[in-house]
């Protein structure tokens, strides 16, 4: 058990750890967290001898009021819940490191961002924004994508989304965005879904929201996973180098794995199969070893390019194209340690816009302006007191000195009389720091304007840039976004709504328009009021960046990959799992029943899965090793069948060696197609008894594309 004096801090001087030491693991353990001890113990460190008996007044009395053990047990239970977040209430957590490849001093003075020999520890959070704490993980969501930098100057919080692109431009709208997309309060239905009445009410009325809705009616809003899904901090922010001289920063998170996505028929399937699909692909991701990896980017503009643009820097529904102002790679960040208790780091990370270093400042975007009080705020109520920076993950590396004292769960114990300044009782200190020392200074943007409450003329384009989105797109993805829009709106009860909905989809393109209103079985209605803003521009450049089609698809790291096995399985067809495994992936056995099978040679297989408790949606991949009898099985399975079914409508790579290619026959023939029907891209056969390299290497290619959605007839596969 630790002792009091196991639990102070490691740097005597205080009770911030020492600067120097970066890793926070070390610093939370060495001021609170302990190993479990040997004794039980009461909050007051009293020994128990009876942790299963009340205190009562005979063997079948009443139970004593003075049973202040079980009262102080039963007490501590009643309040162990704090409120969820009100927004971003369901997240996944982990630590990791942040590595610079090139100094940026020549844009900003940050400390973090000069020396590519320092490494600064960071801690993650992804959530989805709409759903309760309990809720799916694979909901149709933006998703949450927030950094803390713990620097020399203090935290840096990155908080950000996996869109580029929010759906209000002033932060005075985010509580009635909000109140739309929650579950209704009357009756508190539906749960994590936007596909209700009240939000396609708001956003109907909300034009500018148009830009962030084709985002989110895209397969971004149903990532693969955490690892596989870009992050970007969506507001300009400004870079001040040394000297003072700013420019506009935009931040990008690229992921290392490349950017994937669900279909939404696996999104609803998993929501069921395993409500905790992303946090615990994270969770094993990193538990194996295969560090989810990130590159950050940064797009930078002048100064005096601040209106060079068509849309307007400050707005927040609009990103900068790629293809006008480029994204440089400066430095990666790597998850590589899971929390060791979600609730004291993933639950009580406070994150807010507003922690940012000397090098670092904000524009005057007001959904930006906004937020700066808004998080601060919230933690109020959350995390229940003006002290949750002393919680230990939410504490700087860097001392904190200052003359704020007391308060509910204040900690720290400053010693000595002063809490002012200025002192001179204490010399003087703390004291403050000028720009050349250290200290933070806000830009000095010069500023001469009147006090109104008026939306700048650079805001109002709403649909141009939805425009360039729809476009940039593939046909697989652009039939996936009508499908999304029908399947929203098609939940939608109030006709008006649909209406007004299909009306402003017409300005952003008439086809699009078309085909959603064709879904939903009504015509295109003339433009809604307050939409007819822009004319639609017919022909708007394409961004290849804004097409999942064009991510990188170079690598199977952390992919799952489903080897279906029963009794004789064909061992020799089982040496690609090797192969597999030494690309990173993670093969997982499924056979009818839990236990072993028994390969040809005798071989004792252990079986992770049973085949009623997965389901493809759980996998990236799959193979059907041969062996008659195994394959005679697995056919006369339905689960099995539907397995390859699945995978095969989701456009997964499957692939079969020597006679496992009946199970891909029997799926065809069970879907509804003919026997041969299931080739296509992406179904890798091998008819040879040997395995061989070509085979290997063509399925692990294939994994790598992540999934083939222009096979042949994918909507007709009754799966
Ligand atoms: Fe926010 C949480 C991201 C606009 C008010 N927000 C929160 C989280 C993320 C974002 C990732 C979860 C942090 C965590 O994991 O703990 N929010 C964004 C982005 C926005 C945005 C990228 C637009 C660009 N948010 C926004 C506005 C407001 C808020 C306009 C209010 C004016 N957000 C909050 C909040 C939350 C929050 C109520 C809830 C829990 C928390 O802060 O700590 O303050």
């Amino acid at each position: 058990m630790t002792t009091p004096k196991d639990q102070k801090p490691t740097n005597p001087t205080g009770l911030h750890p020492s600067p120097a030491d970066l890793n926070r693991s070390e610093q939370a353990a060495a001021m609170l967290a302990q190993e479990p001890g040997e004794t039980l113990t009461t909050n007051q460190g009293l020994p128990v001898s009876d942790n299963q008996n009340s205190l009562r007044a005979g063997s079948r009395g009443p139970t004593l009021l003075e049973d202040h053990i079980l009262r102080e047990k039963i007490m501590h239970f009643d309040h162990e819940r704090i409120p969820e977040r009100v927004v971003h209430a369901r997240g996944a957590g982990a630590h990791g490191v942040f590595e610079l490849y090139k100094s940026m001093s020549h844009y900003t003075k940050a400390g973090f961002l000069q020396d590519p020999q320092v490494k600064t520890p960071v801690f993650v959070r992804f959530s989805t924004v709409a759903g309760s704490r309990g809720s799916a993980d694979t909901a149709r969501d933006v998703r949450g994508f927030a950094v803390r930098f713990y620097t020399q100057e203090g935290n840096f919080d990155l908080v950000g989304n996996n869109m580029p692109v929010f759906f209000i431009q002033d932060a005075i709208k985010f509580p009635d965005l909000i109140h739309a997309v929650k579950p209704e309060p009357h009756h508190e239905i539906p749960q994590a879904s936007s596909a209700h009445d009240t939000f396609w009410d708001f956003i109907s009325l909300m034009p500018e929201s148009m830009h962030t809705i084709m985002w989110l009616m895209s397969d971004r809003a149903i990532p693969r996973s955490f690892a596989t899904m870009e992050g970007f901090g969506v507001h300009t922010f400004r870079f001040i180098n040394e000297s003072g001289n700013s420019v506009f920063v935009k931040f990008h998170w690229k992921p290392v794995r490349g950017v994937h996505s669900l279909v939404w028929d696996e999104a609803v399937k998993l929501a069921g199969k395993d409500a905790d699909f992303h946090r615990r692909d994270l969770w094993d991701a990193i538990n194996q070893g295969q560090y989810p990896e990130w590159e950050l980017g940064v797009q930078i503009v002048p100064e005096e390019d601040e209106y060079k643009f068509d849309f307007d820097l400050l707005d927040a529904t609009k990103l900068i194209p790629e293809l006008l102002v480029p994204v440089q790679i400066i430095g990666k960040l790597t998850l590589n340690r899971n929390p060791d208790n979600f609730f004291a780091e993933t639950e009580q990370v406070a994150f807010h816009p507003g922690h940012i270093v000397p090098g670092i400042d904000f524009t005057n975007d007001p959904l930006l302006q906004g937020r700066l009080f808004s998080y601060t705020d919230t933690q109020l109520s959350r995390l229940g007191s003006p002290n949750f920076h002393e919680i230990p993950i939410n504490r700087p590396i860097a001392a904190v000195n200052n003359n704020q004292r007391d308060g509910h769960m204040r900690q720290t114990i400053v010693k000595g009389r002063v809490s002012y300044e200025p002192n001179s009782l204490g010399k003087g200190l703390p004291m403050q720091k000028p720009w050349d020392q250290g200290g933070f200074v806000s830009y000095g943007e010069p500023m001469e304007e009147e006090k109104i409450r008026v939306r700048s003329e650079g805001f109002a384009d709403h649909f141009s840039q939805a425009a360039l989105f729809w476009r940039s797109q593939s046909q697989w993805e652009k039939d996936h976004i009508v499908s999304a829009f029908c399947f929203e709106l098609g939940k939608v009860e109030i006709d008006a709504v649909r209406e007004r909905m299909v009306s402003l989809l017409g300005q952003v393109d008439r086809f699009l328009a078309h085909r959603v209103a064709e879904g939903l079985g009504m015509a295109v209605a003339p433009p809604a009021h307050g939409a007819e803003a822009l004319p639609y521009t017919d022909e708007p450049e394409m961004d290849t960046a804004l097409s999942l089609a064009n991510s990188r698809k170079n690598s199977i790291i952390g992919r799952k990959i489903a080897v279906l096995v029963a009794d004789n399985v064909d061992e020799e067809s089982l040496v690609i799992c090797k192969t597999l495994e030494a690309e990173g992936a993670s093969v997982k056995f499924i056979a009818p029943r839990l236990g072993e099978v028994k390969s040809n040679e005798d071989e004792l297989i252990k079986v992770n899965y049973s085949l009623p408790t997965v389901g493809s949606v759980l996998f990236d991949a799959v193979f059907i090793p041969g062996g008659q009898q195994s394959v005679e099985t697995l056919c006369a399975n339905a689960h099995a069948v539907l397995f390859v079914k699945e995978a095969y409508k989701h456009g997964k790579a499957i692939a079969a060696h020597h006679n496992g290619t009946l199970l891909i026959a029997q799926a065809a023939r069970s879907a509804g197609v003919a026997d041969g029907a299931f080739k296509g891209p992406g179904v890798i056969t091998l008819s040879s008894e040997t395995i061989s390299d070509s085979f290997s290497k063509s399925f692990i290619a294939a994994i790598a594309m992540h999934r083939f959605p222009e096979r042949p007839d994918l909507d007709a596969v009754v799966a």
